[in-house]
């Protein structure tokens, strides 16, 4: 991204195509100067003005609203001038093109207008990228979790942790400079205590956070298990129409089908893979299971799919399919205990060995209700009230920030005060990095920035 911050900049920030009203925001020192030239005065700040939008000739261009933001009371913090014109999208092409014929007003970069909200302390890192997230929400859930986090719900925790890092380091300064005054210390056990409590909090926003990131992410859901179980019935069966061949020959599905599906307008991506037999001697069918691994391994939930006709009411996965414990381990299973229409069990849902097991039937049908439930309830919406929007950015840095905790939980039984100061530095330090503070990195910005929409 630029760095010309100076600039005043313009886009078009309503969807180009026709519609009722098409919006241009222009924002910067000049912006003053684009109202002059195109309303031909500057509106009183912060109302609504019926004006004619006009070219540098003087020709009406259109007819609409201008608002006007005098810094530092506008989205950017600097002046900002928003023309509500008519959604014809030749009319705002030629209305910014006039605009940006005037010299030092350039077209923003995608994102500008929220990285100079950011730069200029009206938001911080975690609420500029809620808008995206926002505007790319695929569910009511999603869209609850980003007002969320835009009102500052994620960055008010981390705010608290910051808060509960720096005072005790300021404390632990005034130990390492000052040890010999009558200044009452902190007890070493109060200094431990008080490492031990940091990092329970960290602990649970990271769990809360993880458990958000799930809900909040398109969900991939795979489908896994031996051949001839009814994987790719349970397949169809959720897209409700036939995606994938079903058939009696083993080996059927050869290659990963991926589908899309809404449920309550949430989307899922749902993942039909090759049945796992790992004693094939077929090239092909060796290449489809190799495949079904790899989607197996970047699962956010495993269907396992069991044929229950023929496999032993045997949980245990790990043991039927010793090859894939370690991930197993890792990523949620659900079993899928199929076929209950041979084996006459009824259709239900029930816990084995602290993981849950559907019995249904792709061929008649019982038990999909249930399934569709389980999916709703415990997969996809399992944390309704998801409080935040969180990404992989900022797991990251929990994560790293609570290792920089450990390491000083750890030095603090020995005492080494230097050492756990140098360990809450930088663990605060990583903190305020997902809110922004002390972000100098261009890049950092720019990668966040770029994923945005041009006019935002
Ligand atoms: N009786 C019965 N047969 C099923 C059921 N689900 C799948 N099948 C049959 O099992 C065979 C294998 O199904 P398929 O979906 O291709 O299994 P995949 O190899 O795991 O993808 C096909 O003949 C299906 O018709 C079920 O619920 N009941
Ligand atoms: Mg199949």
């Amino acid at each position: 991204m630029n760095n010309e911050k100076n600039d005043t900049i313009a886009a078009i920030s309503t969807n180009i195509g026709r519609s009722g009203i098409g919006i241009i925001r222009v924002s910067g020192a000049l912006s003053s100067y684009v109202a002059q030239k195109i309303l031909g005065n500057i509106p009183k700040a912060r109302y609504a003005h019926y004006s004619s939008f006009k070219n540098i000739k003087g020709i009406v261009i259109d007819k609409g609203i201008a608002i006007w933001f005098k810094k530092p009371n506008s989205f950017t913090g600097e002046d900002l001038l928003e023309l509500q014109g008519h959604g014809s999208p030749l009319a705002l092409k030629i209305l910014l093109k006039e605009i940006i014929s005037i010299p030092n007003i350039r077209i923003a970069q995608p994102g500008e207008f929220s990285k100079r909200a950011f730069l200029n302390n009206k938001l911080d890192l975690t609420q500029a990228e809620s808008i995206i997230d926002f505007i790319n929400a695929s569910s009511i859930q999603e869209i609850r979790a980003a007002v969320n986090s835009l009102q500052g719900f994620f960055s008010n925790f981390l705010k608290e942790i910051i808060h509960l890092i720096k005072k005790l380091r300021i404390n632990l300064e005034s130990i390492i400079n000052f040890p010999e005054e009558d200044i009452s210390h902190l007890s070493d056990q109060n200094i431990h205590n008080q490492i031990n409590s940091i990092h329970k909090k960290l602990i649970n926003l990271y769990k809360k956070a993880s458990e958000n990131h799930l809900t909040t992410a398109n969900t991939k859901i795979v489908i896994a298990g031996f051949p001839n179980a009814g994987k790719s019935s349970l397949f169809n069966t959720l897209l409700k129409y036939e995606a994938a061949i079903v058939s009696k020959i083993s080996g059927t599905t050869r290659d990963v089908l991926r589908e899309n599906i809404y449920i309550d307008e949430k989307q899922v991506s749902i993942v039909d893979t090759a049945g796992l037999n790992f004693l094939s001697k077929n090239e092909i069918e060796k290449i489809g299971i190799k495949k079904a691994c790899n989607e197996i391994k970047t699962a956010d939930h495993i269907f396992f799919v069991i044929d229950a006709y023929t496999t032993k009411p045997n949980y245990q996965i790990e043991k039927i399919c010793p090859e894939f414990s370690v991930i197993f381990n890792k990523v949620p299973i659900t079993i899928i205990h199929n076929k209950i229409d041979l084996t006459q069990e009824k259709e239900e849902i029930i816990k084995i060995n602290n993981r849950y097991v559907i019995r249904l039937s792709t061929y008649t049908g019982k038990g999909i209700k249930i399934l569709y439930q389980y999916l709703k309830k415990n997969i996809l919406f399992k944390n309704t009230n998801c409080n935040f929007f969180v990404r992989e950015r900022h797991l990251n840095l929990l994560k790293k920030a609570s290792n920089e905790i450990i390491k000083a939980k750890n030095n603090s039984q020995y005492n080494y005060y230097e050492l756990i100061a140098e360990d809450l530095r930088l663990s605060e330090n990583l903190l305020n990095e997902i809110i922004g503070k002390h972000i100098s990195r261009d890049e950092i910005l720019t990668d966040i920035f770029n994923s945005f929409c041009i006019g935002k």
